[in-house]
């Protein structure tokens, strides 16, 4: 078959931000701009010839349209087989997972993540290296600067593979297998977990929903949740995935999660709820009535890995990026494990995890996870819970109630202006920045200010260097507030604040997050003339 080197120009703007490259469909659609990405992935990671690439994406408008230009190039340059989702659908962490099983080469994975989808709304393309996590800056870097002197193509002219069903084919030499989408993923969850007790507490009369907010983890709930561990038919809410998330924002916070929210905190609530969202990385984990920060939760997962059988011999260390509160930190302290402070972005767990060095990792931003792959996984932290709940016997709310009185509480919440001017929104960690020296000493909601700096991480184990990942306000007695721009929007700049305050007095441990963290909702803006500079009176979303 015919190989085409199509001439193509540069497109501004091709450069990966936290998590791929993330733009608007219609961006994606233009003439040559998915190509010329695609090409410039594939100049910038090494000699793959003869080798497996793995792609699969959220299932969003736009997916099956790219995969089969992505599996024309891929023939074209020379990969030797391609292990394709079946219909074009792998979860991010099903697709990491796949990656490490089958030694593939590395992976592209098409997900815009939690961003609304659909022909109006947004897709994205991240490629992960063969040990299944995001690449490193190294490689971004590296194909951003391709993308901006690409100048043609390698494309074959074939007829669109059959994705529709299970099977192996070929297109000019190279073997396209359509795998199920589900069977290895499934297949890895249950060598992690105590099913048997899993299901024992779901035949009790423990209850839970799970809302898999019409994206990726339907399939795979359903067949983890109902057909394997027996979940009554209907546990899984939203359960069929579709090209735009049935117009939803499937972000699972208690904002966007509202069906869920409504059903845990309403009446005759069940004992369990959960959510994914659209690529199936992140979760919320609630009990009835009760919200458990993402922070807690991974501090929760740690502290009782011991109860699960894939982490029972112990865990290696705990990483967790920046603006993730402490409460991890206290658990690695008690249990003699180290703890990593990462800039945001799964792809810096990734060193950390192939060295050894931590086996959980997580982040605030409603990802946990684990090195049996090298994405956060939502299903992963769902059944670690479920794990938790059957060993324990006891409640959500008991649970993190009682981590508190044992390790302290960490009352944290996240504060995001969306669609904000991008000039403003610099000008707002600027006015901070500005401070740094004044506000040292000072006292800001009654605790003492003890640093300010723009945060900074050198990756222990390569040695590179990430600058500017946060403006950060560190009190004297741990409490911190920090100032972020988000790296995965695609309209205008998020603005993001992080509020953390400890106590370790359990008679106030009780409190409202919004409540207990005023003074420094307050004091943040004060600082960074934020409100005036935004416009806004008030938080886009609260986490
Ligand atoms: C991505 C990254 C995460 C990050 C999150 C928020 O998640 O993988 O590591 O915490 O974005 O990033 P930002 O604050 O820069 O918007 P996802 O689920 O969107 O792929």
């Amino acid at each position: 078959m015919l190989i085409h080197s199509i001439a193509t120009t540069p497109f501004e703007g091709q450069r990966p931000g936290t998590s791929g490259l993330r733009k608007k469909v219609k961006v994606f659609q233009q003439e040559h701009y998915l190509e010329n990405f695609v090409q410039s992935v594939f100049d910038s990671i090494g000699d793959y010839s003869g080798q497996t690439l793995v792609v699969g994406g959220d299932g969003r408008f736009y997916n099956l349209e790219a995969t089969q230009t992505i599996l024309k190039m891929a023939a074209a340059s020379g990969f030797g087989k391609v292990l394709v989702g079946q219909n074009g659908i792998l979860s991010t962490p099903a697709a990491s997972c796949v990656i490490r099983k089958y030694n593939a080469y590395g992976g592209l994975i098409l997900s815009a993540s939690h961003n609304p989808a659909g022909p109006e709304e947004d897709f994205g393309i991240k490629y992960n290296m063969g040990n299944g996590g995001p690449a490193p800056e190294s490689v971004t870097e590296a194909v951003f600067e391709q993308t901006g002197k690409i100048e043609w193509y390698q494309t074959i002219q074939c007829d669109d593979v059959d994705l529709s069903s299970t099977g192996t084919t070929e297109i000019a030499g190279m073997t396209v297998e359509v795998i199920d989408s589900v069977a290895d993923y499934a297949e890895l969850m249950q060598s992690l977990f105590d099913f048997d007790a899993i299901r024992d507490l779901l035949a009790s009369d423990f209850r839970m929903a799970f809302d898999a907010m019409h994206a990726v983890t339907g399939p795979y709930a359903t067949t983890i949740f109902e057909d394997m561990l027996g979940a009554p038919k209907g546990t899984v809410m939203n359960g069929v995935p579709k090209t735009d998330f049935g117009g939803g924002h499937p972000d699972p916070n208690l904002t966007y999660a509202h069906e869920l929210v409504d059903v845990l905190y309403g009446e005759d609530a069940p004992d369990f709820g959960a959510a994914s969202d659209g690529d199936g990385d992140r979760n919320m984990i609630l009990g009835n009535h009760f919200f458990v920060t993402p922070s807690d939760s991974l501090a929760v997962i740690a502290a009782n890995a011991e109860l699960i059988p894939g982490y029972k011999a112990g865990i290696a260390g705990i990483a967790r990026s920046m603006p993730t509160s402490g409460a991890a930190d206290r658990v690695a302290e008690a249990m003699g494990l180290s703890c990593y402070e990462t800039p945001t972005g799964w792809k810096f767990f990734g060193n950390l995890m192939d060295d050894g060095k931590v086996t959980m990792c997580g982040e605030e931003s409603f990802g946990t996870g684990s090195n049996h792959v090298r994405e956060k996984d939502g299903l992963w932290a769902v059944l670690c819970w479920l794990n938790i709940l059957a060993a324990r016997k006891t409640s959500v709310e008991a649970i993190i109630t009682e981590h508190w009185a044992k390790f302290g509480r960490n009352y944290y919440s996240r504060h995001d202006y969306e669609g904000v001017d991008s000039a403003a929104a610099t000008q707002v960690l600027q006015n901070v920045r500005d401070q740094f020296v004044s506000l040292c000493g000072t006292e800001l909601a009654g605790r003492t200010v003890a640093s300010c700096d723009d945060f900074s991480y050198t990756d222990p184990v390569d040695g590179s260097v990430s600058e500017n990942q946060g403006v950060r306000v560190l009190f004297e007695d741990g409490s911190r507030i920090i100032f972020r721009l988000s790296g995965t929007g695609t309209s205008g700049a998020t603005i993001r604040i992080y509020l953390e305050s400890f106590e370790a007095d359990t008679g106030k441990q009780g409190m409202d997050a919004q409540d207990a963290l005023a003074g420094f909702i307050a004091a943040a803006d004060d600082i960074s003339g934020l409100q005036k500079l935004s416009g806004r009176d008030k938080p886009t979303v609260i986490t």
